[in-house]
C-alpha cells in the first residue's frame, strides 16, 4: 500500500483542513504538479484545475441597474399596531420584530462605481415574516422617471454609459439621457429630484427612502385602502453639495459602504421609521393627479406620514457575495394583508425582478440562497431545476393528490384561511373589458408636481437645482436637445427656466405645449431638505486637525465631547504613527493628505502657530480648510489658525467659531447661508 509522505496515516483528520470542492485534503497549496523541477505543468493536477476552475466562474453578472450597492442585516418592529388596516402579521403586535435585509444602491453605475454620483439611490428591504418575505424595493425619492413600465428599458439605456463610446460611467450629464428626458415630458417631476440635493445623500444613513408605488392594505375583514410606504431617517436627512460629491468620489469611492459598515461596527446602530400615509377610492378620485401614476407623490400634509414601527440595522453581512450580491428582491414578493394596486409602472416591475434574478443568479432555484429563503416553513410541488438543494421525500409532487389514504405523505395543500387572497378591487372598472394602450386622463399632467416641488425649495435649494440643470446640460452636446429640455423647463417656472438659459448663455426657446395644462398645488414643506433640517451630531463625523506641540489634552476633551453627542471624532495630523504634542505624543487616525475635509461633516483645527506657519507650505492643509469653507462646513479653531484661515479664504460667520460649545452647535449643521458669498450659482 502506498505511503503519504511522512510515512504515516493519521487517525482523524484536523478540522482546519484545506481541502477540494470533494473533500479530498491538499498537501500543497503553493506549488502546482510539474514534470520535473523546470518541467511543464500536468493536466494531472487535480487541485490546481478545480481551483482556477472556480476561479474563473467566479463573477456573475451584475444588476443591470442597481448594480453597485451595499447591504445589512437588521430587524423592523411594529411600534405601532395597525390590525384595523391590514392583516399582514408583522403589523399585529406592539414590539414584535421581524429579521431584514437591506440593500441600498445606485441606479446608474457599474458594480464597481463610485459611491456618490448624483443618483438616484435604491433602498430595498427584504422583511422575512412569519407568513413569508415581504420585500419593499423602494428609492430615495418618492416619484420616478416614468409612468409605464413599458418605457423602462429605453430610461435605462439611454442612462447608461453611450452604447458606442461606452461612457460616462454613473452619470445623467450626457446627450442620451437628456435626448430620452427631452422627449419624455412625464420624467419632469422626477428631473426636478434628480437635480436637487437628494440625489447627494451624506450618508445612506441620512436619507428618505420611499416605496414609491401605491400599494393596498387588507385587513381581516378583506377591507382595503391605499398605502404610500415612507422611510424616515432617525439622523435626519443630509445631503452633500456638489462639488463635495465630486471630490468624495476621488478621496472614497467607498464612502457610503464603508460609513454603514463602519456605523454597524461601532453599534452606531442606523435606523428609521417606517410611515404610511392611507387613502381610499373616494379621497383618490377627488385629486388632481392620480394615484395610480409613480411620477405624483401624494403631499405629506394633505395626508400625514402615520409611523408603525422602526428598522434597525445591527449587523453587517458575513460576506459580501454570498448575501450582498446574491440577495434577489422581488416586489411580487408580498404576504397576506398588503396587495399591488394597478400603478401601471408596479405592474411591469412584478414581472421584471423575478425574470432578472433567473438572468443573474441562474437558476429557478434562487429562493434556496440562504439570503433569500423564507424564515417560515415553505413547501410545493415545484421540483428539481439546476442547483436544487432540496431532497424532497416520497411520491406526491402534484397537487391534489390523496396518497395520504394510503398511509403516504400527501404534503402540503392550499388554504383558503391562511393564503394570500388578491384583492378583488371594484373600483373604476368601466373600461377592464376593453384591451387598450392608453394611459389614464391625469397622467398627461407633467408639470404641477413637478413646479410644487420647485417652488416648496429653499433659495439655495432652487439654486442647487438651477445650477445642477447648467451643469448637465452644458455636458450636453445636441443644441436641439437642450433646446427641448428648455421648452419643457418653461412649464415648470419660468423663473427656473430663465436661470438655466442664463446659465448655459442661451435663448430661451417658445414653451412647449403641455399634454394638460398644470394646476397651482399648495407647497410642501417635507419636500425640502432644508426646512426639515435637524442639526445633530450624531452620526456625523468631525476631524481634528492637529501637528507637532499641539495642545493634547485640548484635542482630548473636544474628541470626548463629540462622542458625548453621539459624533464621531477622527484625528488627523500630517504623519499618523504618533507626534510629539504638548502633554506627551499622539497617535493620528488619519493622514492629512489622505483625509481631505470633503469626507468629514466639520473640522478642528488645534494647532500652534509654528505648526501654522510651517503647513503654509502644504497645499494639502490649505485644500483642508478651503474645502470645508466651501462646503458650508463648520470651522472650529485656536486663534494661531487666523494666517491659515486667511490663506484659505476663510471669513468668519457662525460656522467659524472657537473651540468651545459653539463649534460643538455648529459641527451638527450646514451653513447653506454662506453660499451664495462664495459660489456663483445658477
Ligand atoms: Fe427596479 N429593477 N425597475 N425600480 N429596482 C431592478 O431587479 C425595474 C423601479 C429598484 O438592491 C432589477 O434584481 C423595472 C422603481 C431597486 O437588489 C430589475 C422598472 C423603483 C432595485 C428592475 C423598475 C425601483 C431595483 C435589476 C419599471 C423604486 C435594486 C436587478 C417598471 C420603487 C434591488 C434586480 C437590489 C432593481 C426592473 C422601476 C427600485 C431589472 C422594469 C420605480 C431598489 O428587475
Amino acid at each position: 500500500m502506498a505511503k503519504s509522505p511522512s510515512g504515516k496515516r493519521p487517525a482523524t483528520r484536523p478540522a482546519a483542513l484545506l481541502t477540494t470542492n470533494h473533500g479530498v485534503a491538499i498537501s500543497d497549496n503553493q506549488n502546482s504538479l510539474r514534470a520535473g523541477a523546470r518541467g511543464p505543468t500536468l493536466l494531472e493536477d487535480f487541485a490546481l484545475r478545480e481551483k482556477i476552475f472556480h476561479f474563473d466562474h467566479e463573477r456573475i453578472p451584475e444588476r443591470i441597474v442597481h448594480a453597485r450597492g451595499s447591504g445589512a442585516h437588521g430587524y423592523f418592529e411594529c411600534t405601532n399596531p395597525i390590525p384595523m388596516l391590514t392583516r399582514a402579521s408583522l403589523f399585529q403586535n406592539k414590539d414584535e420584530r421581524v429579521p431584514v435585509f437591506v440593500r441600498f444602491s445606485t441606479v446608474a453605475g457599474g458594480a464597481g462605481s463610485v459611491d456618490t454620483p448624483r443618483d438616484v439611490r435604491g433602498f430595498a428591504v427584504k422583511f422575512y415574516t412569519q407568513e413569508g418575505n415581504w420585500d419593499l424595493v423602494g428609492n430615495n425619492i418618492p416619484v420616478f422617471f416614468i409612468q409605464d413600465a413599458i418605457k423602462f428599458p429605453d430610461l435605462i439605456h439611454s442612462v447608461k454609459m453611450e452604447a458606442d463610446k461606452g461612457y460616462p460611467q454613473a452619470a445623467t450629464a450626457h446627450d442620451t439621457f437628456w435626448d430620452f428626458v427631452s422627449l419624455a415630458p412625464e420624467t419632469t417631476h422626477m428631473i426636478m429630484w434628480a437635480m436637487s440635493d437628494r440625489t447627494l445623500p451624506r450618508s445612506l444613513r441620512m436619507m428618505e427612502g420611499f416605496g414609491v408605488n401605491t400599494f393596498r392594505l387588507v385587513n381581516a375583514k378583506g377591507d382595503s385602502c391605499f398605502v404610500k410606504f415612507h422611510w424616515k431617517p432617525t439622523l435626519g436627512i443630509q445631503s452633500t453639495i456638489w462639488d463635495e460629491a465630486v471630490k468624495i468620489a476621488g478621496a472614497d469611492p467607498d464612502f457610503h459602504r464603508r460609513d454603514l459598515y463602519e456605523a454597524i461596527e461601532k453599534g452606531d446602530f442606523p435606523e428609521w421609521h417606517l410611515g404610511v400615509q392611507v387613502f381610499d377610492e373616494a379621497w383618490a378620485s377627488k385629486q388632481p393627479y392620480d394615484v395610480l401614476d409613480a411620477t405624483k407623490l401624494i403631499p405629506e400634509e394633505e395626508i400625514p406620514v402615520q409611523i408603525v414601527g422602526r428598522l434597525v440595522l445591527d449587523r453587517n453581512p458575513d460576506n459580501f457575495f454570498a448575501e450582498t450580491e446574491q440577495v434577489a428582491f422581488l416586489p411580487s414578493n408580498i404576504v397576506p394583508g398588503i396587495d399591488f394596486s394597478n400603478d401601471p409602472l408596479l405592474q411591469g416591475r412584478l414581472f421584471s425582478y423575478l425574470d432578472t434574478q433567473k438572468s443573474r443568479l441562474g437558476t429557478t432555484n434562487f429562493h434556496q440562497i440562504p439570503i433569500n429563503a423564507p424564515k417560515c416553513p415553505f413547501a410545493n410541488f415545484q421540483r428539481d431545476g439546476m442547483m436544487q438543494t432540496f431532497i424532497p421525500k416520497g411520491r406526491a409532487n402534484y397537487e391534489p393528490n390523496s396518497l395520504a389514504q394510503a398511509g403516504e405523505d400527501g404534503g402540503p395543500a392550499e388554504s383558503l384561511e391562511h393564503g394570500f387572497v388578491t384583492f378583488s378591487s371594484p373600483e373604476r372598472a368601466q373600461d377592464a373589458d376593453q384591451k387598450l394602450r392608453v394611459r389614464a386622463e391625469l397622467f398627461h399632467d407633467h408639470y404641477s408636481q413637478a413646479q410644487q416641488f420647485y417652488r416648496s425649495q429653499t433659495a439655495i435649494e432652487q439654486a442647487h437645482i438651477a445650477s445642477a440643470l447648467v451643469f448637465e446640460l452644458s455636458k450636453v452636446s445636441l443644441p436641439h436637445v437642450r433646446m427641448r429640455v428648455m421648452a419643457n423647463l418653461r412649464n415648470v417656472d419660468e423663473s427656473l427656466a430663465k436661470r438655466v438659459a442664463y446659465g448655459l448663455a442661451m435663448d430661451l426657446p417658445p414653451a412647449s405645449p403641455p399634454a394638460r395644462h398644470p394646476v397651482a398645488l399648495k407647497l410642501s414643506d417635507a419636500l425640502s431638505i432644508v426646512k426639515q433640517a435637524q442639526p445633530m451630531l450624531k452620526g456625523r463625523k468631525v476631524g481634528i486637525l492637529f501637528a507637532e506641540g499641539s495642545d493634547k489634552a485640548l484635542i482630548e476633551e473636544l474628541a470626548a465631547a463629540i462622542r458625548e453627542e453621539g459624533g464621531a471624532a477622527m484625528l488627523i495630523a500630517p504623519r499618523v504613527g504618533g507626534i510629539s504634542v504638548k502633554g506627551g505624543t499622539l497617535a493620528a487616525d488619519g493622514q492629512l493628505a489622505g483625509t481631505p475635509s470633503c469626507l468629514l461633516d466639520a473640522i478642528a483645527l488645534v494647532l500652534t502657530e509654528q505648526a501654522v506657519a510651517k503647513l503654509l507650505k502644504d497645499g494639502a492643509v490649505i485644500q483642508f480648510v478651503m474645502d470645508a469653507f466651501g462646503h458650508l462646513k463648520a470651522i472650529g479653531h485656536t486663534p494661531a489658525c487666523k494666517a491659515l484661515l486667511d490663506k484659505a479664504g476663510v471669513t468668519k460667520d457662525e460656522g467659524v467659531t472657537g473651540l468651545d460649545k459653539a463649534f460643538l452647535a455648529a459641527a451638527g449643521r450646514r451653513f447653506y447661508e454662506r453660499e451664495p458669498n462664495i459660489r456663483n450659482l445658477a
